[in-house]
This record gives structure tokens, sequence and C-alpha cells, in this order.
């Protein structure tokens, strides 16, 4: 049985992940495949219960950025063994909204983190399991961070500032420069309609 598809979004936030994935889903589906959605950190109980921990701003501790990390690697381990891996096994495609991408961009340019740190445990972590096809949606920081804080109350992360931003949107660029045989740039300013366009014309080609 031929193995499914593991294609993954990233953007920093108010990109229009969540409302795009619907788009490459339906597009998969009307091909005949079998697709499943998943989110990072997070996508299975124990995953999501360490997203809730790593989302959650607390008055009583502050989490540091090495348990941040070590903590984003758990929950990635955990649906990449007992979720993703299976599932693409069983000729499935999974979708996923952020993946290891966004540790470079976050805890690696954002919080600028060692990255020799970073490769050792994705190595841990993944070994030479990467995506198919990685989506990233790239856009103004100050636009993202607009509809960001359009939704009402923010989490541990969009409490950040610009510059963490400008340092992830930077990280991002930077390897997908370097990663450009699975790694694809699309605009995430344009209206909704034609960010969905653009990605079906991308899906096509590939
Ligand atoms: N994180 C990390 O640090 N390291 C890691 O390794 C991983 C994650 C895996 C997860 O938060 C946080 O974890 C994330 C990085 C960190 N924090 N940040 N910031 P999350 O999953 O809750 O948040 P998110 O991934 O950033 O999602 P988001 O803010 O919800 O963004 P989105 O999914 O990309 O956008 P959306 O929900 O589809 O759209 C946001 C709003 O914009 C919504 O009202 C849309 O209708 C609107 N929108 C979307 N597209 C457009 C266009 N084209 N025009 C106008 N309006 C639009």
């Amino acid at each position: 049985m031929a193995k499914g598809l593991f294609i993954t979004l990233e953007g920093s936030e108010g990109s229009g992940k969540s409302t795009q994935i619907e788009v490459i889903k339906n597009y998969l589906l009307s091909r005949g495949h079998k697709v499943e959605c998943v989110r990072e950190p997070g996508g299975t109980p124990i995953a999501e219960d360490i997203r809730a921990l790593l989302k959650e701003i607390r008055e009583d501790d502050r989490l540091c950025d090495k348990a941040e990390l070590l903590l984003m690697y758990a929950a990635r381990a955990q649906l990449v063994q007992t979720f993703i891996k299976p599932k693409l096994e069983s000729g499935i495609d999974i979708i996923c909204d952020r993946h290891d991408l966004s540790t470079i961009a976050y805890q690696g340019g954002g919080r600028q983190m060692n990255m020799a740190d970073i490769d050792a445990l994705r190595q841990v972590v993944l070994g030479s399991f990467r995506p198919d096809l990685t989506i990233l949606l790239d856009l103004d920081v100050k636009v993202g961070m607009a509809r960001a804080r359009n939704r009402g109350t923010l989490d541990r992360f969009e409490v950040s500032k610009i510059d963490f931003f400008e340092r992830v949107r930077q990280a991002y660029l930077d390897f997908a420069k370097a990663h450009e045989d699975y790694v694809k740039v699309i605009s995430a300013e344009d209206p909704i309609e034609t960010v969905s366009q653009n990605i079906l014309k991308l899906l096509e080609k590939y």
C-alpha cells in the first residue's frame, strides 16, 4: 500500500493556517485520498495536555526557554510516534498545522536558542523524518498580529513583542530559502480566496 502524504502548514500568528487547512483537505479528498488533520503542539490527548501547559500564562511560575523547547519536542514525539507515522503507513494523508519548522522559527529565531541544541533534539525525536511538502504562509508581522489580536485574549506566545515575531518571520524565510525542494512560500497578505487559489495551484503542480 502507498504511504500517505505528510503536508505541513507553517507561518506566524494570523497567517491563516487554520483557515487554509480545510482547502487542502478538500482538495485531497476530491482526488480520492484519505485525509486527517492535526495540529502542533497537540493532536493526541497527552500532546493536547502539553499544549495547554505551553500556552498558559501563569502567575505562580514562568516556563523557561529550555522547558518550552523540551515540551515542544515531547508533544511532537508523542504525536509523530503514536499518530502521524501509523496513519501515513496505512495510506492516510496527514495535514499538520505547524510542525518542526515552527521550533526552528520560534525557539531558534524568536527565542534565539542554540540551534545545535535544537538540531540534537530533532535528531532524537524525528531522525530523518520530515514533511513531503511544507507550505509557509508569509505575511507582514503587524498584519498578522492585528488579525490575531482581533480574536480577544492572548496566549503566552501571542503576548510577545514585535521584534520576537520579526525574528520568527526571518527564520522561516531563511529556512525556506535553504530548503526550496519541499518548503514553498505563499503570500498570506492577499484576501483569503486568493491565498486558497495560490495553494491549490501549488498542489496541482506538486
Ligand atoms: N509554537 C512554537 O513556539 N514552537 C513550536 O514548535 C510549535 C508551536 C509547534 C501555537 O499556537 C503556538 O505555539 C504558536 C507558536 C508556538 N504561537 N504563536 N504565535 P496556536 O496554534 O494557538 O496559534 P497559531 O498556530 O499561531 O494559530 P493562529 O494565530 O490561530 O493563526 P492561523 O491558524 O495561522 O490563522 P487563522 O486562525 O486561520 O486566522 C486568524 C484570523 O485571521 C481569523 O480571523 C481569519 O479569519 C483571519 N484571516 C486568515 N487569513 C486571512 C486573510 N488572507 N485575510 C484576512 N484575514 C484572514
